[in-house]
């Protein structure tokens, strides 16, 4: 496909009813989450297995990662906020006495709720998802996106997108942990992935300066169609098509972790019950971030990354970051050692007249 590809303009069904915290910036701090550390969960290891199937088909499903007291709990919460008896800034305005249709048609999507509410926070942060995201996606890891996901019955699906046309981070090192709250199924609009497609260049938005890693290539087209439901009208559809597509249906507490450039979407909820689900979002934290809830911030028009907004949650990083705002353990609250402090690396060829003969030998001092 190339740029000169129709493109057929439609509304954005899927961003009806999403909310965005993006321009709340809360200044308040507490540590009510202090108490949620590591050490109250049971650790996680996925196998090299697990690492192979995310790396061959650009996702991975794994089952019973977050307890199911967490999961109630959210889903609780969910139905509080719904309800009007819980909120926070930035949320819709619910009045108790609305028309429960009318309450529960103000809810699709909220995104970035970490940065308003400590449950959200939790989770973006949660340590079992942390533990699989190292393993997955390296030691260093920041947290950029959290999306809390109502998909009432009726509500829309999301056409053919990646994730890093949205979110760019360079170099690329994009992962989505997405959690199951309630029954995902094929009915009330579950993933559904293209197996393999996530080896697919970018396809970037015109106005996009960040995606250097795949413009000049031919075949790469400008895509303004990310998202569209109808395949008729998405510019990627001809590109999923080179790939077979899988369901991932999901139990409540499944985790589906996924790669940026994987092509996916969802159909409408279909069914008679909510498909809830938390998504969060994270890269390398060693990666240059121009992105912040898609809103300017400081710095940007000089070239200016944005990493300083995104928590640290593991490892460390030679670029800012933030520290959370309801104090949930994480690496930003923690003190680093440097990784490479001690250490020596001895290279072979400063060994004359054997170059490339022996190992590399580590040693710490
Ligand atoms: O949950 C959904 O229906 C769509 C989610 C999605 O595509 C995403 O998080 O990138």
């Amino acid at each position: 496909m190339t740029s000169s590809t129709t493109v057929v303009t439609q509304a954005k069904p899927w961003a009806a009813n999403s909310i965005s915290i993006g321009s709340v910036q809360p200044s308040y701090r507490t540590s009510e989450n202090a108490g949620f550390t590591r050490s109250s969960y049971q650790p996680v290891r996925l196998l090299v297995d697990d690492y192979l199937k995310l790396k061959r088909d650009g996702f991975l499903k794994v089952e019973g990662l977050i307890p199911q007291e967490d999961i109630r709990t959210m889903s609780t919460h969910m139905n509080r906020v719904i309800e009007g008896a819980e909120t926070a800034p930035g949320f819709p305005a619910i009045n108790p006495d609305m028309p429960e249709a009318e309450r529960v048609a103000r809810f699709s999507r909220i995104h970035n709720a970490h940065r308003v509410h400590a449950l959200h926070e939790r989770f973006l942060l949660h340590p079992r998802i942390l533990d699989a995201i190292e393993q997955l996606n390296g030691p260093d890891v920041l947290a950029l996106q959290s999306m809390t996901f109502f998909k009432q019955p009726g509500q829309p699906g999301q056409g053919y997108h990646q994730d890093s046309y949205y979110i760019p981070t360079l170099p690329n090192t994009l992962i989505a942990a997405w959690v199951a709250i309630s029954e995902a199924t094929e009915e009330n609009g579950c993933l559904r992935f293209r197996v393999g497609s996530q080896s697919e260049p970018l396809y970037p938005q015109a106005e996009n300066e960040f995606t250097h890693e795949s413009r000049n290539l031919a075949g790469v087209f400008d895509n303004s169609t990310a998202s569209f439901e109808d395949p008729a009208a998405n510019q990627l559809a001809a590109v999923a098509e080179r790939y077979e597509e899988v369901a991932c249906p999901a139990n409540p507490g499944d985790v589906i972790f996924f790669e940026g450039n994987v092509l996916h979407r969802s159909d409408p909820n279909r069914g008679t019950t909510s498909r809830r689900a938390f998504a969060g979002h994270y890269c390398d934290a060693r990666s240059f971030v121009p992105w912040n809830t898609g809103e300017k911030w400081d710095g940007m028009d000089a070239g200016r990354p944005a990493n300083q907004y995104h928590v640290l949650a593991r490892g460390d990083s030679h670029m800012a970051f933030a520290t959370p705002s309801f104090g949930t353990p994480c690496a930003a609250l923690e003190e680093r050692v440097p990784r490479l402090a001690g250490l020596q690396v001895e290279m072979p060829m400063a060994d004359a007249g054997k170059l490339g003969s022996g190992p590399v030998k580590v040693v710490r001092q």
